[in-house]
């Protein structure tokens, strides 16, 4: 009951969407989806593509929130965050990831950090409900580029990845290297050193998760970009690549994937630029499809279905 107070309280602006198969949002360009069960209701959080054609380029303010009792019927609950909530960071909006811990939620989220620091940061939001308001954290960012320097490049920590497992939050995130490391119980500070995982031909976007005994990575691969996966018996790997986990989304040159079981179904939620034939990199839209595990632990490939 508490819950669902919560939720009704901080949602003003709760408006129904009606369902339209795949893309699951059609009003609003939406893309890089993370989803949060909690109790009966999924949490979706997507960043929010606001380029205007001819504009090539990401334009991405803030993130939005949906929810679901089904993945079917969805409902707008506006924006729990935005890039202006971390007064350190300059811009961009970009992929995130919500965990609840001790009846409090971490919004972690790739922005472009101000000129005091090179390039992409990762910031931590938090709220007493899923719907927001996120408030920063910290203060500061939780990895800067000043942390990673063993790249050249500027945009490597960005995509953040958050497990809980056995009590011990872990953080993973990168492009072009797989970073991963400890949380502390306070979710807002790191623990111990930057490792880098050691999986073939990471793009960006991973997504951690464990399902019976096995944890699974899944990541953006090469450009345009598939996702692909690998699996491990431990968190801190060896993991063994197991290949592709869906092709290229259609019309946009980005994938980004979350996994999750809801129900005691799994699903596979993702972005491609479908409904825009002018070009969908920077103009995406979330969709949701049916995931199936194999005896052995393997996942199906995923074909986006219409429906
Ligand atoms: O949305 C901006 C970036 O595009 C994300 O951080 C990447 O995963 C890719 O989807």
């Amino acid at each position: 009951l508490f819950i669902t107070t919560l939720f009704t309280c901080s949602s003003i602006h709760a408006q129904q969407i009606p369902p339209a198969g795949n893309p699951i949002i059609t009003d609003v360009y939406t893309a890089d989806p993370a989803a949060l069960v909690v109790g009966d209701t999924v949490f979706l959080y997507t960043g929010h593509d606001e380029a205007k054609p001819p504009h090539e380029g990401y334009v991405m303010h803030e993130w939005l929130c949906f929810s679901s009792p089904d993945m079917i019927h969805w409902t707008k609950r506006g924006s729990p965050l935005n890039v202006k909530d971390f007064s350190w960071a300059k811009g961009e909006a970009w992929a995130s990831q919500v965990i609840e811990r001790n009846g409090k939620y971490y919004y972690y989220a790739a922005v472009e950090h101000d000129s005091t620091h090179r390039g992409k940061a990762i910031a931590v939001g938090v709220a007493d409900s899923p719907t927001g308001p996120f408030k920063d954290a910290r203060g500061s960012a939780l990895v800067t580029n000043d942390m990673t320097t063993a790249t050249s490049i500027t945009w490597d920590d960005i995509d953040p990845t958050v497990i809980i497992d056995n009590g011990q939050a872990y953080l993973f995130w990168g492009n072009t290297k797989c970073y991963y490391a400890k949380l502390k119980d306070n979710m807002i500070d790191l623990d111990g050193d930057i490792k880098i995982v050691d999986v073939p031909n990471f793009t960006e976007a991973p997504w951690i998760h464990k399902q019976n005994s096995w944890y699974y990575l899944s990541y953006a691969s090469g450009f345009p970009e598939k996702i692909v996966y690998a699996m491990s018996k431990s968190i801190d790997g060896p993991w063994k690549y197991k290949g592709i986990l869906n092709e290229i989304a259609g019309n946009s040159n980005t994938n980004h994937q979350a996994i999750i079981n809801f129900k005691g179904k799994d699903y596979f939620i993702y972005h491609n630029g479908a409904i825009n034939p002018a070009g969908g990199s920077f103009r995406r839209s979330v969709c949701v499809d049916r995931l199936h595990y194999n005896s052995d632990g393997t996942m199906e490939r995923v074909i986006m279905t219409t429906e």
